[in-house]
């Protein structure tokens, strides 16, 4: 039976723990955390296997006092049985989940993130999870990856316009903020932090009476969909942060057929992402002073859009806090791996994708055009790897040398956006406007714009998509 109220949240969740069998049914969840493999490399040893899983975030679950009332009510808590930490944590329990219902699957070391599952009662509910990484030992797995890198394999080709797969880190407490009043701990997914100082009801799985924020470092390695992508690194101190990040998006650096289906970096298929956390020494006891992005697809390493390669070097926004060097120190002392899918009724996800960030409009990413068209849109990630600095992939075969005449072409976008051309000329629809020795006319049509277009042509657009398709 249920453990009588008088009993402490950490005897409540142990009796919990111990007796998942004999609750009543319908009345709690076992936590069964998804296993999911991961792999630590050195240059030396190469990849081993890591006895990990994913555990959901305390957010998402049911907590009730011992006669099944919930602790929470619409965003807060039940200020009867709530009404300071002590007798919050003395009253409430926290449940398990079902993850397949919470819209996560694992199989070895591939992870499935479902934004939409079945209702019980017709349609469709939004699950949105949002997991961490757990080692074997109960606790969030830090990874200190200050002069390394982490690789993992992605398929976004479900995910649309408005919606964001995350795969990302947060100095998070690797035990979840465990203390007296909260014993379930990393276990139960507590202790979530972010660069945007989330307010949230429980503060490092605590009641948060006084609802301050949580700031701490948050590394975005990847937030993307099969549109645009960006990797942002945001640092802290411990009461503040560049919210906003020094993000690196290719689209919006300009490069707007490299990135996406049938492009240069192919979403509509599976590909590896490389980041790489470069020091001053080259060593993990240096100074973070770079974070390269590398892509490999089909075995073959894929170049960067832009000349000397997708690197961020200084992050201006981050000035106030520590810049590069603070998440340096973030990565050094190990960070909490997070994976996360999300859409955004209020902004449509325009940051990411639309805009001058992506091809998309800033209406298509409404959650309800995603649900009426993409029910099942989800994002998985696979072949986690941390590491030294080499050690995650094969690095990828070169890729085949370009036709001579075009190899400087990428690095001619930007010029031929931007350079004047004779005043006397307009270009049409689709006709060249520039690259690698190109001298004819660089005027556009009104209402177009000069668009890097692949190894042999720069062309005019008619609509961005029509464009996109054609060079398909
Ligand atoms: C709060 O909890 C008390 C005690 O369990 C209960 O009687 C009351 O109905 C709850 N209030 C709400 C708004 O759920
Ligand atoms: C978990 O949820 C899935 C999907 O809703 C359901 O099929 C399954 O029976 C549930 N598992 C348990 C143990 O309740
Ligand atoms: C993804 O986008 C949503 C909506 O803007 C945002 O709430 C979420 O924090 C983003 N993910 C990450 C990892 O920042
Ligand atoms: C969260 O818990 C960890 C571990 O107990 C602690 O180091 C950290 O200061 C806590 N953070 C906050 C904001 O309470
Ligand atoms: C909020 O409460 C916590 C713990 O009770 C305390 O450490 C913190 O200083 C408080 N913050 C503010 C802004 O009062
Ligand atoms: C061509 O692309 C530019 C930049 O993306 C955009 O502003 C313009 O509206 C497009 N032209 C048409 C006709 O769609
Ligand atoms: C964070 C967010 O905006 N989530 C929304 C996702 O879409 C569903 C509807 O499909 C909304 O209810 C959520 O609020």
């Amino acid at each position: 039976m249920a453990p009588s109220g008088t009993l402490p949240l950490a005897a409540a969740i142990l009796a919990l723990a111990g007796i998942v069998t004999a609750q009543q049914p319908g009345t709690s969840t076992p936590e069964v955390h998804p296993k999911l493999t991961t792999y630590q490399c050195t240059t030396s040893g190469g990849c081993v296997a890591q006895d990990t899983s994913v555990v959901l975030d305390w957010n998402y679950r049911w907590m009730h006092d011992a006669n099944y009332n919930s602790c929470t009510v619409n965003g807060g808590v039940n200020t009867t049985i709530c009404p300071d930490e002590a007798t919050c944590g003395t009253n409430c329990f926290i449940e398990g989940v079902n993850y397949t219902a919470s819209g996560v699957t694992t199989s070895g070391s591939s992870l499935t993130m479902n934004q939409y599952m079945p209702a019980t009662t017709g349609g469709y509910s939004s699950v949105s999870p949002r997991l961490y990484l757990l080692g074997a030992d109960g606790n969030y797995v830090l990874l200190q990856l200050n002069g390394k890198e982490l690789s993992f394999d992605v398929d976004l080709s479900a995910l649309p316009c408005g919606e964001n797969g995350s795969l990302y880190l947060s100095q998070m407490a690797d035990n979840g903020g465990a203390n007296q009043y909260n014993t379930a701990g990393a276990n139960y997914g507590s202790g979530y932090c972010d660069a945007q100082c989330p307010v949230q009801t429980w503060k490092n799985g605590t009641l948060n009476t006084n609802h301050s924020g949580y700031c701490c470092n948050e590394m975005d390695i990847l937030e993307g969909n099969s549109e645009a992508n960006a990797l942002t690194p945001h640092s802290c101190t411990a009461t503040a942060c560049d919210s906003s990040g020094c993000g690196l998006n290719p689209y919006a650096s300009g490069f707007h057929s490299y990135y996406g289906p049938g492009l240069t970096v192919d979403t509509s298929k599976p590909f590896t992402i490389t980041t790489q956390f470069n020091t001053d020494n080259g060593s993990p006891s240096g100074n973070l002073v770079s974070i390269t992005r590398k892509y490999i697809q089909n075995g073959v390493s894929i170049p960067s859009a832009q000349s000397g390669g997708d690197i961020i070097s200084s992050c201006p926004s981050a000035s106030a806090y520590g810049g590069l060097t603070t998440m340096g120190k973030a990565l050094t002392s190990g960070m909490v791996l997070i994976f996360s899918i999300w859409n955004d009724s209020g902004g449509y996800m325009n940051w990411l994708d639309s805009g001058s960030s992506g091809p998309c409009s800033s209406t298509e990413g409404n959650p309800s055009t995603i649900l009426a068209n993409n029910p099942g849109t989800h994002v998985t990630f696979s072949n986690i790897k941390w590491g030294d600095i080499g050690s995650t992939t094969s690095g990828g075969s070169s890729p085949p040398p370009p036709p001579a005449s075009s190899t400087t072409l990428r690095t001619s976008t930007t010029t031929s956006k931007t350079s004047t051309a004779p005043p006397s000329c307009t270009q049409t629809h689709w006709g060249q406007c520039g690259g690698n020795g190109y001298t004819g006319c660089k005027t556009c049509a009104s209402g177009t714009t000069c668009q890097y277009s692949n190894d042999c042509e720069y062309s005019m657009n008619i609509s961005k998509r029509r464009f996109r398709i054609l060079i398909m």
